[in-house]
């Protein structure tokens, strides 16, 4: 049992610890004294929804009251993390829930810890979606955030030999405190059979014969904005069978059978896809998307039907639905489904309510991640919505026959239906009012690219939108030392309005505060140098350099990149003693997930590890350099990464990283970035000024070109006349790294001669020098502490910018057009 203190607490803590002992009581039949620390968590997490849920309630009757226009942020993925902490930051708890655990023998960080991550999500996307819906709340405007109540997130990374082995995330084990089932709004979902349409009485009727139910039960998880009035909410949608168990099969003995039907209708919100920036066409991943979007549009109508009637054509003045990414597209021909099959609206009347209310965002240029469907799946499994899209394409082809008079190569490449396929992202160009990207860049590459003959048609309108990050979770809530410097100097408006931030680049060069700013940062390197050693089992030097790269595994990312250099680095140290003696040590740390059926980037993780075993364990080097990978990289581990890093690596091929987020919390927190002009970078530059940023590398327009000719010639002459870059590259081969040498042969020949002959896809050998001499620089300029101290300053400073609240501000003034609560 926990050492309960004996300080003094005020009137209100008072209450609070009353109420937590109560929870703990009566949720659990437990007097203090036995309570585990996960019930004093979940006990604290109850105390705190219930603040949450007074508030809903009365927000609840305010939006309903004003008729306000709602969004629905459909999404695959929420990547939402801890909730406790940001939820008590939000509601201005932090102090007294502090004291008051301390009171009780406990402290909230290590209470905080037990929460099990939200880990409905891959990466950025998912991630993006979190930090929306915060500064969505805390802007007071009334969005709802829709996704899969995933029974087992983004798989638990376990490193075995080296190598990436992936465990349930069986998250919902403890139960989920925030959560509150509604199981009055289940809704059916159907899939599959045959689908006759008639007219009876001169109504336009639809019959399904031989369809599966499944039915859609939500769940509500509340959430409060930081300093604002307004709860809003995330619906999570679960799959249940209709019949509890099959009663038939079960009275004749098929026990087994009745328990398997049923399992087989809760299997579709199981678990996440863990495949990132690939789609697979996997019949489960269909049935996924439309169950999700079935169900959210169901809701959507009944519950505008319940504030506005029956006046549908009123939708788009009342309901904005985005989309993100292709993902949930499926919602445009099931909202047109609805209108038509259940409320009996003609075409041309469902098709303008439609083409008003659905907004898209595209978040990958990467021709693997663009989704595609069989064309026979699709019939199979939703043959209503097959039939929709049909006509969806026929009217589309008619409008191209009109816009491109015979150009039927471009009839092709816009078609909703070509080659025995449906384009999810075309169904989306034809029919959202609005289309954005990420950052300047991307959506450059989409006008002028892969979505440029949409463009040119005029059909939806374009925008830029560059992504943000909620400065609540990603520097008050994990760095609450620096937000606390920030706060003295300038005041703490800066959190919900950051464009004070700005104020602080006058402290730059201020002494004091250089010296407190740098402090802070080595206690989080210490802290971090801890949690490696304890995970690790890794002695790290905090006063070495931490070159963080975290994000997902990707070739494109270039991990790859980061990793040659590396060995060329310790090929120096092994080789020029004088170069040995005068290095300045640094730590090289990773963290990663790699899709399951990823190979190439599997291989990846397992040579971070085995060029870690071998550089960590060779003290000729004298701990000059280390290399760490971390466990299971996700939100939780971020928020400890990345406030102790001192060197960001962003080092995609440019135009490839739609935007990129990581960036921006490394920067808000005081990292350098080393990074190519891709996605969020180049904007990152124009904030923070290039005296403050390493930037290197081909540009996306010299990517672009150097991909069409392919460039095995000048792959071989960098391979010969770079000596450093060969060596590491040999090494691959040559049993230095491991004793079986032929592990690591794909990655080598990947690199040098391409899968189908086109050598070095990402530019990693193209790119290399540079990358070399730009992180040798970096080393010299670190060393300068002042000039260094003071780069990360005007790094945090000039991070206002990246605040998803202007993100989000965008997205309102532009698409959506919420009128924030009172
Ligand atoms: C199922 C297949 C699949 C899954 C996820 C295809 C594509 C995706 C996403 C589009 C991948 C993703 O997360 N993209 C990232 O989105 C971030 C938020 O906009 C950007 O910052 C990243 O640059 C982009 O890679």
């Amino acid at each position: 049992m926990a050492q309960a203190k004996t300080s003094k607490l005020t009137a209100s803590e008072e209450a609070l610890k009353k109420e937590i002992i109560g929870k703990v009581n009566r949720h659990f039949g437990k007097v203090m004294e036995e309570a585990t620390p996960h019930m004093v968590y979940t006990a604290c997490a109850l105390t705190v929804r219930d603040k949450i849920m007074e508030q809903w309630a009365k927000s609840h009757q305010t939006v309903k009251k004003m008729g306000a226009k709602k969004l629905y942020y459909l999404s695959f993925e929420f990547l939402m993390g801890r909730l406790l902490c940001t939820n008590i930051l939000n509601l201005l708890q932090t102090d007294t829930y502090q004291h008051v655990l301390e009171d009780l023998g406990y402290s909230l960080p290590e209470i905080a810890e037990l929460e099990n991550d939200a880990g409905l999500g891959n990466g950025g996307l998912g991630r993006l979606a979190a930090c929306f819906i915060d500064s969505l709340t805390t802007m007071d405007l009334p969005a709802y955030g829709c996704t899969i109540r995933y029974e087992y997130g983004l798989f638990r990374q376990k490193i075995v030999d080296g190598y990436q082995t992936e465990l349930p995330d069986s998250w919902l084990d403890h139960g989920n405190a925030w959560e509150i089932a509604r199981p009055e709004e289940t809704v059916e979902v159907k899939f599959g059979g045959e689908v006759y349409t008639d007219w009876v009485d001169g109504k336009f009727v639809c019959n399904y014969n031989n369809s599966h139910t499944i039915l859609a039960m939500p769940y509500d998880v509340p959430l409060c904005g930081y300093k604002s009035k307004i709860v809003n909410k995330l619906r999570l949608w679960s799959s249940k069978s209709p019949d509890h168990l099959d009663m038939k099969a079960f009275n004749q003995g098929d026990y087994v059978r009745a328990i398997e039907e049923k399992e087989l209708a809760e299997v579709i919100s199981k678990v996440l896809y863990p495949e990132d920036n690939h789609t697979e066409g996997k019949e489960l991943r269909l049935k996924q998307q439309y169950f999700l979007v079935s169900a959210t549009l169901q809701w959507i109508l009944k519950e505008f039907e319940e504030r506005n009637g029956q006046d549908w054509s009123k939708i788009p003045e009342k309901v904005v639905i985005h989309i993100n990414d292709t993902h949930p597209t499926m919602a445009i021909p099931e909202m047109m489904r609805l209108l038509m099959d259940e409320r009996g609206l003609g075409w041309e009347e469902a098709w303008d309510i439609v083409t008003h209310t659905f907004a898209y965002t595209n978040h990958t240029v990467m021709s693997e991640a663009l989704e595609k469907w069989p064309l026979d799946m699709f019939r199979k499994i939703l043959p209503r919505l097959y039939m929709i899209v049909e006509e969806m394409n026929r009217r589309l082809m008619e409008q191209l026959e009109r816009v491109y008079p015979g150009d039927h190569a471009k009839h092709k490449y816009m078609a909703i239906i070509s080659d025995n396929q449906v384009f999810m992202a075309n169904m989306c160009l034809a029919s959202c009012f609005a289309v954005n990207g990420v950052s300047k860049l991307h959506t450059d590459i989409l006008k002028k690219d892969i979505f440029a003959d949409y463009y040119n048609m005029n059909n939806s309108e374009f925008y830029a939108i560059t992504n943000g990050i909620t400065f609540r979770r990603w520097i008050a809530n994990c760095n609450p030392a620096l937000t606390e410097l920030i706060s003295s100097k300038i005041g703490n408006e800066w959190i919900k309005d950051a464009k004070h931030l700005d104020k602080l680049k006058k402290y730059a060069k201020d002494k004091e505060f250089k010296k407190q700013f740098a402090e802070i940062k080595h206690q989080n390197k210490v802290n971090l140098a801890e949690y490696i050693k304890e995970h690790n089992g890794i002695e790290v030097d905090p006063d070495s350099i931490f070159d963080v790269q975290c994000k997902r595994l990707h070739e494109y990312k270039r991990q790859m990149m980061n990793v040659l250099h590396i060995l060329a680095e310790y090929n120096r140290l092994l080789e020029d003693s004088a170069y040995l003696e005068k290095y300045y040590p640094k730590t090289y740390i990773f963290g990663a997930k790699a899709a399951p059926g990823y190979t190439r980037a599997k291989l990846i993780i397992k040579l971070i590890n085995s060029i870690g075993e071998m550089i960590n364990n060779d003290t000729r080097i004298k701990d000059k350099i280390k290399v760490v990978f971390i466990e299971n990289y996700g939100v939780s581990i971020a928020e400890k990464l990345i406030i102790a890093a001192d060197i960001s690596e962003q080092i995609s091929t440019a135009g490839k990283e739609a935007s990129g987020t990581g960036n921006m919390k490394f920067m808000l927190n005081g990292a350098v970035t080393i990074g190519t002009l891709d996605g969020a970078n180049v904007e990152m530059l124009e904030q923070v000024g290039e005296d403050n940023i390493y930037i290197f590398g081909l540009k996306a327009d010299e990517v672009a070109a150097r991909v069409k000719f392919a460039g095995a010639d000048e792959v071989k002459d960098i391979y010969s006349s770079n000596t450093a870059l060969r060596r590491a590259l040999e090494q691959l081969i040559d049993g230095t790294i491991v004793p079986e040498h032929q592990m690591f042969r794909d990655l080598y020949q990947t690199l040098l001669f391409g899968d189908y002959g086109f050598p070095d896809t990402y530019m990693v050998i193209r790119d290399f020098e540079e990358y070399m001499k730009t992180q040798e620089q970096m080393s010299i300029d670190y060393q300068n502490r002042d000039k260094w101290i003071e780069m990360a300053i005007m790094n945090t400073a000039s991070a206002g910018f990246f605040s998803s609240d202007r993100t989000i501000g965008n997205y309102n003034d532009n698409i959506w057009h919420l009128k924030p609560i009172k």
